[in-house]
C-alpha cells in the first residue's frame, strides 16, 4: 500500500510549524576559532578508532563560515523555522565562568540573517557538545555540571532573547545517556551501562535549570527534544515483554515521564540515581510550552538469548551480553542506508500512545526530527521516506493528537557522529572535498509539497 511520492499531501492545520534541524558539532566546523573551547566530541574524534571512517568534524560542512548560503537554502526551501543548536564551548570556552562574546557574535549574525530570510531560529541549547574542561571533572554525572549549563543558558538567552520566539534546551538526553555514558559508542566515551543513569537525572535537571533561567529573562516558546519511538516486544512470552518493557522503560518513559509527570517511572530506579530527587522532580517538571520528539524507528525487543550468536546490537553498535534486553531485527519493512527500518505507521502509534499515556500532561508536540540517510542526489528512497512519515503524521493529527510542527533531520549531510560522513541525512548534499551544496530531489519535492 505505498502512496506515490506524486499524489499531493493531505493538509496540515492552519499555522502548522515547518522546519529544517542541524545541529553545531554536525554542521559548523572552525573549532578552532573565535575563541572555542573544545567539546568532548573533538576529543572523543581525535581517538583512533572512535568515528568509523576514521573522520572528525574539524571542517564539517563548514557551516561556520557558510552560515549564509544554508541561511538562503532554508529560505528557498521555503520552511517557517529552522532548528539549530547553539555551541556551549563556543558561548563558555570552559564550560564554566567567562562568557565569549565572540562566540555569541556568531549566533548574533544567524539569528539575524534568518530572520531576514523570514524564517523563525529555533535554538537548541544543547546538542551532546560538552565543554570538555567540564567533562574531565565528571561532565553530566555531576550535579554541578546542570547549574553550569543554567549559567550558560542565561548568557545565551541574554543575548538572543530579543529575537528568539521558541528555544529547546536539550536534544536526546536519552541517546548522550545510553551511547555517551552507559555503552561508550559516543563521546565522551564511558562504558557504564546501568551506572550511566546519574546523567539522565542531570540532564535533565539541566533542563529544569535553563527553562528557570530562560523564563527569569522573559522567553516564551520553552520545550525540549526528546527521541521516542515505539517498543515493540519480540514475542508476546512473559520473558520477551518483560524485557521490552524495560527497554521502553530506559529510553521513553525514563526522559518524558519526570518532564510531564513529575515523577520517574519506576521506584526500583531509585537506587540507580544520585541521592533524593523530590526538589528537582519540582524543577524538572516545570510546564513546558511545547514537547518535542524526535522519531526514527520502532525497535524489537526480546529477552537475550544467552545461546545466540554473537553480540545483538542497537542502531550497528554491539551491546554488551549482560544487558537484560536484545534488540532485534524489523523485518517486512523497506530500510535505509544505516539499515534501519522505515515504519512510518509507528509514527501514528508514538503519538496516540503518548496522548493515551500522558493526557492532559502533554502540551502540543512539534515532531523536531525525522529523516533517514540515503545516498545520492537523485533520494527517491528519502521522498517516499517523507512522504509516508507526513501521511502517518497527518493521521495521528486526525485522530486527535496535537501537533503543531514538523522538523527535518537534516538539512545538510553533515557529521553523523560515530558513522563520520558514511551517513547522508540531507536534503541538500554537501561535497567532501569542495564543500559545495546541492540541492537533492528531495528538497525540490519538499519545497513543491510546502507551497500547496
Ligand atoms: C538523532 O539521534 C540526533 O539528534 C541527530 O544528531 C542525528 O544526526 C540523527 O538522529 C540521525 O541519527 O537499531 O534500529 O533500533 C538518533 C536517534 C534513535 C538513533 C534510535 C538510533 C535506534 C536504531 N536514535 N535509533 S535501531
Amino acid at each position: 500500500t505505498t502512496v506515490p511520492a506524486s499524489s499531493p499531501l493531505p493538509r496540515f492545520p492552519d499555522g502548522f510549524l515547518w522546519g529544517v534541524s542541524t545541529s553545531a558539532p554536525q554542521i559548523e566546523g572552525a573549532v578552532d576559532e573565535d575563541g572555542r573551547g573544545r567539546s568532548t566530541w573533538d576529543v572523543f574524534a581525535a581517538q583512533a578508532g572512535r568515528i568509523k571512517d576514521g573522520s572528525d568534524a574539524r571542517v564539517a560542512t563548514d557551516h561556520y563560515h557558510r552560515f549564509r548560503e544554508d541561511v538562503a537554502l532554508i529560505q528557498e526551501l521555503g520552511v517557517g523555522a529552522y532548528r539549530f543548536s547553539v555551541a556551549w564551548p563556543r558561548v563558555v570556552p570552559d564550560g564554566a565562568g567567562a562568557v565569549n562574546g565572540a562566540g555569541l557574535d556568531f549566533y548574533d549574525r544567524l539569528v539575524d540573517a534568518l530572520l531576514e530570510a523570514g524564517v523563525a531560529p529555533v535554538p537548541t541549547l544543547f546538542h551532546w557538545d560538552t565543554p570538555q574542561a567540564l567533562e574531565e571533572g565528571g561532565g553530566w554525572l555531576r550535579r554541578d555540571t546542570a547549574e553550569h549549563f543554567a549559567a550558560y543558558a542565561d548568557a545565551v538567552a541574554a543575548r538572543l532573547g530579543d529575537r528568539v520566539e521558541c528555544w529547546i534546551t536539550l536534544n536526546e538526553p536519552a541517546e548522550l545517556t545510553l551511547l555517551g555514558y552507559g555503552l561508550g559508542q559516543h563521546a565522551p566515551g564511558r562504558a557504564l551501562l546501568f551506572d550511566a543513569l546519574p546523567a539522565a537525572h542531570h540532564l535533565l535537571l539541566g533542563h529544569g535549570l535553563a527553562v528557570q533561567a530562560l523564563r527569569a529573562r522573559g522567553a516564551t516558546g520553552i520545550g525540549i527534544a526528546n527521541s521516542h519511538g515505539p517498543t515493540w516486544p519480540a514475542s508476546d512470552s512473559a520473558a520477551d515483554t518483560a524485557a521490552a518493557d524495560l527497554y521502553d522503560l530506559l529510553l521513553n518513559r525514563l526522559f518524558a515521564d519526570p518532564l510531564l509527570l513529575g515523577h520517574y517511572p519506576d521506584d526500583g530506579l531509585a537506587a540507580l540515581l544520585p541521592g533524593p530527587v523530590a526538589d528537582d522532580l519540582a524543577t524538572i517538571s516545570a510546564p513546558l510550552d511545547w514537547y518535542g520528539i524526535n522519531y526514527y524507528q520502532p525497535t524489537r525487543i526480546g529477552a537475550p538469548r544467552p545461546d545466540a550468536a554473537g553480540p545483538t546490537d542497537f542502531a550497528g553498535i554491539a551491546l554488551p551480553p549482560e544487558l537484560p534486553f536484545a534488540p532485534q531485527k524489523i523485518e517486512g519493512y523497506p530500510r535505509t542506508a544505516f539499515d534501519w527500518p522505515v515504519v512510518p505507521e509507528a509514527l501514528t502509534e508514538l503519538l496516540l500512545s503518548f496522548r493515551a499515556r500522558y493526557g492532559a500532561s502533554l502540551p502540543p508536540v512539534l515532531i523536531t526530527e525525522n529523516g533517514c540517510s540515503y545516498d545520492g542526489i537523485d533520494d527517491t528512497e528519502r521522498i517516499a521516506f517523507l512522504d509516508g512519515h507526513l501521511r502517518a503524521l497527518h493521521r495521528a493529527i486526525e485522530a486527535g493528537a496535537d501537533v503543531r510542527g514538523y522538523f527535518v533531520w537534516s538539512l545538510l549531510d553533515n557529521f553523523e557522529w560515530a558513522e563520520g560522513y558514511a551517513q547522508p541525512f540531507g536534503l541538500v548534499h554537501v561535497d567532501r572535498t569542495t564543500l559545495a551544496r546541492t540541492r537533492k530531489a528531495s528538497f525540490h519535492w519538499l519545497r513543491g509539497a510546502l507551497r500547496l
